[in-house]
């Protein structure tokens, strides 16, 4: 059993009770029912669907929504949770950020009455998988460009065009598709719309991507088109324009805040153990001075990474919290998990690329992880905005 590192900085003592008791939830369900099944599932490229309901069960699905069958639970709770289930395998964190973050938080946000009534409740209890289709084949950093268009025929809506990298879709039941109204003439004409497309609609494809080497345990699918007929109130009455879909990739992007944390912890624990099980030269290698300071500059970026994670959960509980400070978050953690991954992999030596450890796979996950919600570039521009006054975009 490697050593937990958690008791170093006495995170504990700044979080409340009901905190902590998410907290401790979700790495019970991340220890006992993710970890000891994730190096196969990664290896055979499997999602498991039968533990969806599980994780609806125990609160986690669009927790920090409330209402609708929704826990609503604070902001460091939603965090915390995303920080164990990342631990365990970013594919699921990846899941319970697409389905709550973004799928069920745009029907929350955005969605009339009866569409809320409609979906949440099930998405909420694990029942029903939604998916957030945004992101195009010619490049995810610029959805202002997409061509997926959506146009009035009668009473009926009609939606042609393609998405990429649109996690679950092949398991989601229902879609939230942002398109481009096509309606010349019209007050909405090229105005950036979303519609809730459920899944078994004629016209609806979702192809898994293959050969992916990251989030193997997790799907991502190609999603086309065709005709896609939709009820006159298929949309989501209150987004109008890309604001809609960003303020939803804000509550995702902060939960990656967290959650790469998580991911970087755990390759912490990996690297610690190791450095005290393993023998080289007649000692055990974390008695070198060399390895003690690969081992402290890790503790140190994750002690920070998670107060910052903290500090920015705190402003969001009392709406203070900026997109640029998620920015901020969202580029640190990545980024520094990804470092502490390359060094555990590093103390862990030629075992290190093995799946007897977790390492590899987080390090292959993180790369995910980095470029999806925004890549690195994205959020050092747009926090170079807030600097500068200047938009580099
Ligand atoms: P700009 O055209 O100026 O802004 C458009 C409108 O959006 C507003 N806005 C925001 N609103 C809320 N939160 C934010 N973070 C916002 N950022 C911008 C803005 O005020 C404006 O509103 P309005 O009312 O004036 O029209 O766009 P921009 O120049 O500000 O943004 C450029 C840039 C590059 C920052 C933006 O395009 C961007 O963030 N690109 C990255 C896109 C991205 O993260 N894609 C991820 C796709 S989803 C995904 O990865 C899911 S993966 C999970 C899975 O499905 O498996």
């Amino acid at each position: 059993m490697a050593p937990r590192i958690d008791a170093v900085f006495d995170l504990d003592a700044l979080l409340t009770e009901d905190e902590l008791a998410w907290r401790d939830r979700a790495r019970r369900f991340a220890q006992e029912r993710i970890a000891p099944v994730i190096e196969q599932d990664f290896e055979d490229k499997h999602f498991r669907r039968e533990l969806v309901r599980e994780a609806g069960e125990l609160g986690f699905l669009g927790m920090h929504l409330t209402g609708y069958g929704c826990a609503g639970a604070g902001a460091v709770a939603y965090g915390l949770v995303c920080l164990e289930l990342e631990a365990a395998d970013s594919g699921w964190r990846t899941f319970v950020s697409v389905q709550g973050s973004l799928a069920m938080s745009a029907i929350h946000k955005y969605g009339s009455e009866a569409q809320k009534e409609r979906w949440l409740p099930g998405m909420a209890a694990g029942e029903l998988i939604g998916c957030f289709a945004l992101t195009e084949p010619q490049g995810g950093s610029d959805p202002a460009a997409m061509t997926t268009t959506a146009r009035r025929e009668g009473d009926e809506w009609v939606v042609d065009g393609a998405k990429r990298w649109i996690g679950l879709a092949s398991l989601a039941d229902v879609a939230v598709v942002w398109a481009k109204v096509d309606d010349e003439g019209g007050d909405d004409h090229g105005v950036v719309r979303g519609f809730l497309v459920p899944t078994a609609t004629p016209g609806f494809t979702a192809t898994p991507i293959d050969g992916k080497l990251s989030m193997r345990a997790s799907v991502q699918c190609d999603v086309t088109f065709e005709g896609v007929r939709l009820a006159g109130d298929a949309m989501l009455p209150g987004a109008r324009g890309l604001s809609g879909p960003f303020g939803c990739l804000n509550e995702a992007r902060y939960g990656i805040v967290w959650g790469a944390m998580g991911a970087a912890r755990s390759c912490l624990e990996s690297a610690l153990g190791r450095s005290i099980s393993r023998e080289v030269f007649g000692r055990p290698i974390g008695a070198n001075q060399l390895i003690q300071a690969k081992l402290a500059d890790m503790l140190v970026e994750v002690e920070k990474g998670v107060l910052l994670a903290l500090h920015l959960g705190r402003l969001r509980e009392r709406g203070a919290l900026t997109p640029a400070q998620i920015s901020v978050g969202k580029l640190n953690s990545v980024r520094e998990a990804l470092r502490i991954a390359h060094e555990a992999r590093a103390i862990l030596a030629g075992d290190g690329i093995t799946n007897e450890f977790p390492v590899m796979r987080h390090a292959a996950n993180l790369e995910s992880v980095r470029t999806y919600e925004g890549t690195d570039e994205v959020h050092q521009l747009v926090i170079g905005r807030a600097l500068t006054g200047l938009s580099a975009f």
